[in-house]
């Protein structure tokens, strides 16, 4: 008898808060990019994956059409663990590929809004009568360190959509070491990567005609009034994201419109801002795949495969403990 589960966990973390004390007392001000991602927030990115100008979600979807099947057969029945599953609509194309070749199904979505990660799973265990889910809502370190023992004998860990681009490098070494802890010797990670191009490609995919991104980078404060009792106006902040073209990555931030004073009351904070004060929300780093193959051969994932798009403007790569 084949169980069925569902149970979203919500972790949190007993410092809940600390980081947004920290990156809004420190100059420049900064916000961790995860807390875009409320259920409000994660309705907004499935909104920009839609857009004409934000190419990356289509071309890594047409990148997995290609190669799905490819991969399930070079890493056999495993279970996918996912990290910022969202809506999973991508992830559907790998299951439709394990389960072409007959093998079980168990995936183990983590994201850190509860919202979509209840509804993606639901919605996932209609259509997939032999699937199992484990869904778990937290960030990636919590969870990845609750994950649940393994029921089939591999396991691939999933980390797609280029969130890696979030992570500066010295974060990205952190990030790294919890991803080989969770896995064991042989098994996979499939990581997919937004490549370096041409400033006029990247910089409108980040400020789209009909200003969904600007909502989604706003709703930042919104999420931050609900979470910890707020009073921002998200009138007096606009929407500023560029490509930094030495650095090879969108920086996205909030510029505070006049000078004003907001107040995080369940986490004791007082905050001013100058006229034209920016938060930075979000690093978005574009790669280039020689360099980072050889970081992840470095990190102990040496890539076995690495797929693209005839353009080269996303990177797809199957990485081996
Ligand atoms: C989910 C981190 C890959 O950087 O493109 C989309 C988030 N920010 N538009 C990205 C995002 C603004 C996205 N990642």
């Amino acid at each position: 008898q084949i169980e069925r589960l569902i149970e979203a966990t919500r972790i949190v973390a007993s410092s809940a808060g600390s980081d947004v004390v920290k990156g809004l007392t420190q100059t420049p001000k900064s916000l961790p990019p995860w807390y875009f991602y409320d259920d409000r927030g994660s309705e907004l990115f499935e909104q920009i994956c839609e857009l004409p100008e934000y190419y990356l979600t289509r071309t890594e979807t047409s990148i997995l059409q290609q190669c799905a099947g490819e991969i399930a057969k070079i890493t056999g029945a495993c279970e996918l663990v996912e990290l910022g599953s969202g809506s999973s609509t991508k992830t559907r194309i790998l299951l439709n590929a394990y389960q072409q070749l007959g093998y079980p199904l168990r995936y183990l979505p983590i994201d850190v809004s509860a919202g979509i990660l209840e509804s993606s799973a639901r919605q996932l265990l209609a259509d997939y009568p032999s699937l199992q889910v484990h869904a778990l809502a937290g960030t990636y370190e919590l969870a990845l360190a609750q994950l649940l023992p393994r029921q089939l004998s591999s396991r691939m860990l999933c980390f797609i959509g280029s969130t890696l681009g979030n992570l500066q490098p010295q974060q990205c070494d952190v990030f790294f070491s919890q991803i080989t802890d969770a896995l064991q010797v042989g098994e996979y990670f499939l990581l997919g990567i937004d490549l370096q191009k041409p400033k006029h490609i990247v910089e409108p995919a980040y400020n789209d005609c009909l200003g969904v991104t600007a909502a989604f980078n706003l709703n930042m404060l919104d999420h931050l009034n609900r979470r910890f009792e707020g009073n921002f106006d998200t009138t007096q902040f606009e929407h500023w994201a560029f490509y930094h073209e030495t650095e090879q990555q969108i920086e996205m931030h909030l510029r505070s419109l006049r000078s004003q004073t907001v107040q995080l009351k369940s986490l004791n904070l007082t905050v001013n801002f100058a006229a034209d004060e920016t938060i930075l929300t979000e690093v978005s780093r574009k790669f280039d795949l020689n360099t980072i193959q050889q970081q992840l051969t470095a990190w102990g994932l040496a890539p076995r495969h690495v797929w693209t798009d005839p353009n080269q403007w996303f990177g797809l790569l199957l990485c081996q403990l």
